[in-house]
């Protein structure tokens, strides 16, 4: 999992890549339909405004990313959820959200990013969130995946999670890493592992770029689409042209979906009482 850094996240606080525009005409879907999809939530729209989010910066490890606190809170709100970032970090910021009755708790360190919900006692991590939403977006922007071939690149927490997720709607999944063993150890779960990922680039038109790859535009095939939530992110001008839809932002997409799903643990267990 690559670090995000503050330049990266810039603009999340206030929108400023305006994401469901950008969703809306590649998926048919805004950033919270996505999320509800993604948690299997059937309902067309949802209020959230009863669960409070906390976000809790986290010192540890290579310590605070400037912004990444304040642009988890941000996209909280965007889903309707009234959120806050604590005053302290740490352990001392969880105890001032459970002070503050926080529903759920965003929490993130150098491994392992979480959504926590307080009242289930049970939490989403990013990983999963990320490999979701952006399944779910590569599903929509080709209009259904039953029986497509899908090339995932990197066998990572995300990469592996959406080799899983992607078999479960049907694709047919080949997924390639720089280490070819992170690869084969996906055969298990119905992938195939290519040796060759330039090969594997230019043969598929769908992809999950899970990976810190700048794939360079000459190897991608005319229309295709990239579902790609994999830092760094650049595509040159040759495979803007050639792509069909690029989807991409640093951090919403993984984060709204993670809360909702937390969310979700809350609402269906209500559903079924
Ligand atoms: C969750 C992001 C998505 C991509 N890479 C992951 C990352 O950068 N993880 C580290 C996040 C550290 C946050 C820091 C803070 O500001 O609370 N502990």
């Amino acid at each position: 999992m690559t670090r995000l850094t503050e330049d990266v996240i810039w603009g999340v606080p206030d929108d400023r890549m305006d994401l469901d525009s950008k969703l809306l005409k590649t998926t048919g879907r805004t950033v919270k339909g996505i999320a509800m999809e993604a948690a299997g939530l059937e309902a067309e729209d949802y209020d959230f405004s009863a669960f409070r989010a906390a976000a809790v910066p986290v010192t540890s490890g290579l310590g605070i990313i400037g912004g990444f606190a304040r642009s988890v809170a941000a996209i909280t709100t965007r889903l309707g959820m009234p959120s806050t970032v604590t005053s302290r970090p740490d352990v001392a910021g969880f105890a001032e959200a459970t002070d503050a009755g926080a529903d759920i708790v965003m929490m993130s360190d150098d491994p392992l990013f979480m959504a926590y919900n307080t009242r289930e006692r049970r939490y989403t991590d990013n990983s999963w969130g990320t490999a979701m939403g952006y399944s779910v977006c590569l599903r929509d922007a080709a209009g259904g995946l039953e029986g497509d071939d899908v090339l995932v690149i990197g066998a990572g927490r995300v990469g592996s999670w959406a080799v899983k997720i992607l078999r479960g709607m049907g694709a047919r999944v080949s997924v390639a890493d720089i280490v070819y063993e992170k690869a084969e150890a996906l055969i298990p779960y119905g992938a195939r592992p290519c040796r060759d990922v330039e090969r594997a680039v230019s043969e598929n038109t769908l992809l999950l770029n899970a990976a810190p790859y700048i794939i360079p535009g000459e190897i991608i095939a005319d229309g295709t689409i990239v579902s790609s939530p994999g830092v760094p992110h650049y595509y040159d001008l040759e495979g803007r042209t050639r792509c069909k839809a690029i989807i991409h932002d640093p951090l919403e997409i993984g984060t709204a979906v993670m809360a909702v799903n937390s969310a979700a643990y809350t609402i269906k267990r209500e559903m079924r009482a």
